[in-house]
C-alpha cells in the first residue's frame, strides 16, 4: 500500500519501538491495605512468560521480560536454566534483572545506606548475584530500586549514606561485564517518607557518574512530585549522556502505578519529543530502554498491558510527526506561536489509523485487544490458576 509522508515517518519509528514488560506486572498485586485476587493471574514465572507472550503476540514491539530476582528467580542462579527454557518456549527474552533489596527483614534500615556494614554487604552481594544472573541470560540491563531512607530528621547521617552508596554501587559498577549496565532509579520519597538515599534525578546521577561509566540514570515516569518539568529532566540526562532508560506509568498524586498516558498524555508526547528531537539533532538513536513498570490491580492484567503497549506506541508515533527541521527554525528566531503550534500539530493527528496499518503490514491483529479478547486465552487461564489464586471454596468472580 502507498504511504504518504506522515505514514512513512510513523512507520519507521513504529519499526524501532521496543518496550520491556514486567513479569510483576502480571501477577497478583495490591495496595498497602489490600489485594483484589484476579483469578487468571500468573502465579510463577512460566505463567508470566506465558501471559508477556500475549501482549507481544497481539500489540508486538515486547520481545523482552523484566524479571524480578526473587520473585522469579528465587534460587538465583540455579534458575537459569528455567527462565532460558522459558524463554525459548515463549519467544520472549530474559530482559533487565531488577534486584530486590528492600523486602527481607535485614532492609528495615536500608541496603546499601545501611549504617550496619553486614546488612550493606549483604545486599551488595546480592546485586553482584543479579549481574551474574544478568550474565548468565544474557541481559544487558541490572536495574535496582532503592527504598532507602528514614523517617524522622536526625534519626540517620545522611551524609554518611552518600558514601555508602557511592562505595557500594562503586563495587558493583566494576564488576559488571562488558556492556552491562548498572540503571539507578530514584523516586522521591515511600517507603521512606522524611528523607530518601536516592530522591531525584540529580542524586542518581552524581551516583551513576561517581560509580562509573556502565552506570546511568533510570527515569521512571511516576516517581516525580506534581510539577516537575519530566522532559527536562530527560533533557539534561540525554545532554550528559546519562540516560539509561524509563519505568512507564502514569500517577495523579504519588507512584500508583497508573497505565502510562492514561493521566497526562501530552506529558508522555513530550518526553519522545525530546528524545525524538536529541536524535533527529545527532543523526542518532539513543540507546534508551524502554520497559513498562505498573502492576494493576483493578484492570485484567494482560488487556492493561495490551492497553498500554498501544499507547505508548501511539504517542510515540505522533511524536515521530513533529516537524523538526521547521520546529528548529522557529525556536531559532523564538516564533514562539508557530514552534508551540508545530508541536501540538503533531500532537493532534489521528494516528490511529497509520497504526492499524502498520500493525497490518507486521502481521498483527489491526486491533490487539478486540484479538485478545476474542482469542479465549484470558478465560482459559482464570479457570486453569482459579484454584492457585483463589483457593477452592473461594465464592469471588
Ligand atoms: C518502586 C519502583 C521499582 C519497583 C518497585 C517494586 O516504586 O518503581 O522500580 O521495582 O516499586
Ligand atoms: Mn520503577
Ligand atoms: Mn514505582
Amino acid at each position: 500500500m502507498m504511504k504518504d509522508g506522515l505514514a512513512e515517518v510513523a512507520w519507521k519509528a513504529l519499526d524501532k519501538l521496543q518496550i520491556e514488560l514486567p513479569s510483576w506486572g502480571f501477577a497478583n498485586t495490591g495496595t498497602r491495605f489490600g489485594k483484589f485476587i484476579q483469578a487468571g493471574a500468573a502465579t510463577n514465572i512460566a505463567e508470566k512468560f506465558s501471559d508477556a507472550a500475549q501482549v507481544h503476540a497481539f500489540a508486538g514491539a515486547c520481545p523482552t521480560l523484566a524479571l524480578h530476582v526473587q520473585w522469579d528467580l528465587p534460587r538465583g542462579l540455579k534458575d537459569v536454566g528455567e527462565v532460558e527454557k522459558l524463554s525459548k518456549k515463549h519467544g520472549i527474552r530474559a530482559g533487565s534483572i531488577n534486584p530486590n533489596i528492600f523486602q527481607n527483614q535485614q532492609y528495615k534500615y536500608g541496603s546499601l545506606g545501611n549504617p550496619d556494614l553486614a546488612i550493606r554487604r549483604m545486599a551488595i552481594d546480592h546485586i553482584l548475584q543479579c549481574v551474574a544472573i544478568a550474565e548468565a541470560l544474557k541481559s544487558r540491563d541490572v536495574s535496582p530500586w532503592f527504598a532507602d531512607g528514614s523517617n524522622y530528621p536526625g534519626t540517620q547521617n545522611m551524609r554518611k549514606r552518600i558514601v555508602f552508596f557511592e562505595e557500594g554501587l562503586k563495587e558493583i559498577h566494576d564488576a559488571l561485564r562488558p556492556g552491562q549496565r548498572l540503571l539507578v532509579e530514584y523516586k522521591p520519597f515511600e517507603p521512606a517518607f522524611y528523607h530518601t538515599d536516592i530522591a531525584d534525578w540529580g542524586m542518581a546521577y552524581l551516583l551513576a557518574k561517581h560509580a562509573g561509566p556502565q552506570t546511568l540514570v533510570l527515569v521512571d515516569t511516576g516517581h516525580h512530585y506534581q510539577a516537575q518539568n519530566i522532559e527536562q529532566i530527560v533533557a539534561w540526562l540525554l545532554h550528559h549522556e546519562m540516560i539509561g532508560g524509563f519505568h512507564f506509568n502514569d500517577r495523579r498524586y504519588a507512584d500508583d502505578d497508573l497505565t502510562l498516558a492514561s493521566i497526562d498524555p501530552y506529558q508522555v508526547f513530550r518526553i519522545f519529543h525530546e528524545i525524538r528531537m536529541f536524535e533527529w539533532e545527532n543523526g542518532t538513536t539513543a540507546d534508551v530502554a524502554y520497559m513498562v513498570d505498573q502492576s494493576h490491580n483493578l484492570k485484567g492484567k494482560i488487556e492493561a498491558m495490551i492497553q498500554t503497549v498501544c499507547v505508548a506506541q501511539e504517542l510515540y508515533a505522533r511524536a515521530a510527526l513533529v516537524d523538526h527541521g521547521r520546529l528548529a527554525t522557529l525556536q531559532q528566531e523564538c516564533s514562539l506561536v508557530d514552534a508551540e503550534e508545530t508541536l501540538r500539530n503533531a500532537f493532534w493527528v489521528d494516528v490511529r489509523p497509520i497504526v492499524k496499518e502498520w500493525r497490518a503490514s507486521q502481521g498483527l491483529p489491526v486491533d490487539p485487544m478486540e484479538a485478545f479478547r476474542a482469542s479465549g486465552y484470558a478465560e482459559r487461564i482464570a479457570q486453569e490458576r482459579r484454584e492457585n489464586n483463589l483457593g477452592t471454596t473461594a465464592s469471588y468472580a
